[in-house]
């Protein structure tokens, strides 16, 4: 712990070679890198994990994040600059512990911070934060984002400028609890041969701190139109939604949690339906990854996180990036970290 709040304290910059299975920022453990070009410099709005003296369980107690700091880089495979606390939990009056994944958006010279938090009750739920610069300090909202709920929200920008919160995780994550739509404190999960819980997405209004509308599924489908099932865990949503557009379709990808991948699925709409395709990374030294797909001058890349500067404790890791190959068929080439 001590290590970790002396390394905390101040910004700072590493210089490379960190390109392509390398640890972006070896000073901080940090993770679930969302990235985003905006202003034509690339900024990663990850998690910052500490050591809090937490005893590890199931739920992810020892995920015990206390702030978020926010990395930009004017190219990939150039110096990574922490810009040191954006955001920090004393300020959010309605956060109480365990600051997960976050992920940032842009609308009108402004910037917002999506990111979730145990309130008072140990209910996770979403709220945002705003700034007029992207490597902040935000300004977090009195009160989480209402209609929102459960873990790792993700803002996809649609072409035609519409914004969408994608939101939603298993487990920890408490997604299983929101089932009749009202948090009931007891897990609800699925029967094994039953469609599997799906992530939610609703669009934001124009003030982007604000659903615009109920909030929906997500509906992942196999290749036959069918829902996924709760017992095909190596495909079904667990966690760590993304969104991306290439050539016209929309990809939605996502961890599966307990089987340690990362995959995808495409569809015609930001709200789906999406139909399962492939696997985007084999298992991390960790227990997940979580990642964010970007394009930056031209070219398309995976951030995502390992374990390796802490030798595999799981709640300790380090964003890293690599590219990201989208085939002419519109499938994408599975990564397999560490290959020699
Ligand atoms: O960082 C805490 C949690 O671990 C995230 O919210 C999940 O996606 C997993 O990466």
């Amino acid at each position: 712990l001590a290590l970790g709040v002396a390394l905390a304290a101040a910004a700072q910059t590493s210089s490379g070679p960190w390109f392509l299975d390398q640890p972006l920022l070896p000073g901080i453990y940090t993770a679930d890198p969302s990235a985003h070009v905006f202003g034509g410099r690339l900024y990663l709005y990850p998690s910052h994990d500490i050591d809090a003296g937490v005893p590890a369980d199931d739920l992810g107690s020892h995920f015990a994040m206390r702030d978020y700091h926010v990395l930009s880089m004017d190219r990939i495979g150039g110096a990574v600059k922490d810009h040191g606390v954006a955001l920090d939990i004393a300020s959010v009056p309605w956060a109480k512990r365990q600051m997960w994944a976050p992920d940032a958006a842009e609308r009108g010279g402004q910037y917002y911070l999506y990111f979730p938090a145990k309130d008072a009750r140990d209910v996770f739920r979403i709220g945002v934060a705003v700034s007029s610069n992207p490597a902040g300090p935000f300004k977090a909202d009195p009160e989480p984002i209402d209609g929102a709920f459960s873990i790792d929200p993700a803002v996809f920008r649609d072409a035609d400028g519409a914004a969408y919160l994608y939101f939603g995780g298993i487990w920890g994550g408490q997604l299983q609890r929101w089932a009749s739509g009202a948090y009931q404190a007891k897990d609800a999960y699925p029967a094994p041969g039953a469609p599997a819980l799906m992530p939610k997405v609703a669009r934001l209004r124009d003030d982007m701190r604000h659903l615009a509308e109920p909030v929906r599924d997500v509906i992942i489908n196999d290749a036959e139109g069918r829902p996924l099932t709760y017992g095909d865990n190596t495909r079904r949503f667990f966690e760590a939604t993304w969104v991306h557009r290439y050539n016209g379709k929309y990809y939605l990808s996502y961890s599966t949690g307990d089987t340690h991948f990362l995959v995808y699925a495409t569809g015609d709409s930001p709200y789906g339906p999406f139909t399962y395709r492939g696997r985007i990374m084999e298992p991390v030294l960790g227990w997940t990854t979580h990642h964010s797909i970007v394009e930056s001058e031209g070219k398309w890349y995976l951030f995502y996180h390992d374990a390796q500067l802490s030798k595999g404790q799981t709640h300790l890791r380090n964003v890293k990036v690599t590219p990201l190959v989208h085939r002419p068929d519109g499938t994408i080439e599975t990564i397999v970290p560490y290959r020699a």
